[in-house]
């Protein structure tokens, strides 16, 4: 049984739906970030850098949310959660992934944290505002993607990228260019609100229907 520690809406979001989807045995494990819980000395045990989430399988432990999704995807194929290893598919799907996680999420650490991104308190709207611009291009950059290839990342079939693209969708929805409201991003954020596995896990967050 898998383990995922987690906190409402965030980076834990995308391996939740993942493991609803593929229907696994896991438990959530609550982290209070209102009480500072990722920052404890049992956290920080099980991912030195105090950020969520964490997922135990077994003896395994594994941070960063892209590995765990990986891990999991690679764990269960019968899902088809991510293209076969044999197939050319998957070294876009990998590219896809990076992007999504290298550039789109490392940005809304800037955009979401800005202040801690300078000494200086007073720099913190200035490095928001440059992140959000970069944000709403990388966003352009998967609209054309899914104007070429959609509805999904990876074409006609699901995949855990779509998952992951929707986390990242709602984490934006105070852009002043809504991803939902973009007209690829917008159609793919409808598709994934209507999948029982997403619904199951803003259910279980706690969290709002995507985009309702
Ligand atoms: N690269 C990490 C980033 C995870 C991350 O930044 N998580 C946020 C929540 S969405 C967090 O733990 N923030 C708390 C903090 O930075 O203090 C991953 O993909 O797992």
């Amino acid at each position: 049984m898998y383990k995922l520690y987690y906190y409402p809406g965030n980076a834990s979001l995308a391996p939740h739906m993942l493991m609803e989807e593929l229907g696994v045995d896991y438990e959530l494990v609550y982290v209070d970030r209102n009480k500072q819980a990722h920052k404890s000395p049992e956290y920080l045990a099980l991912n030195p850098s105090g950020r969520i989430p964490v997922l135990e399988d077994g003896a395994m432990v594994i941070s960063e949310t892209a590995a765990i999704c990986l891990h999991i995807a690679d764990r269960h194929p019968e899902g088809r959660m991510i293209p076969d290893i044999t197939t050319p598919e998957r070294a876009k799907f990998y590219q896809w992934l990076m992007f999504l996680t290298n550039t789109i999420q490392t940005e809304f650490l800037v955009y979401y944290y800005s202040d801690r991104y300078s000494s200086d308190a007073s720099d913190a709207p200035a490095i928001k505002e440059a992140a959000e611009q970069r944000l709403m291009s990388y966003f352009d950059i998967v609209e054309a993607q899914l104007a070429k290839k959609g509805p999904y990342m990876m074409g006609k079939a699901v995949s855990f990228l779509d998952f992951y693209l929707l986390m990242l969708c709602r984490w934006g929805r105070f852009l002043p260019t809504k991803p939902n409201e973009m007209k690829h991003l917008g159609k793919h954020v409808k598709l994934m609100s209507k999948h029982p596995a997403v619904l199951r896990t803003f259910e279980q967050e706690g969290l709002e229907a995507p985009f309702a």
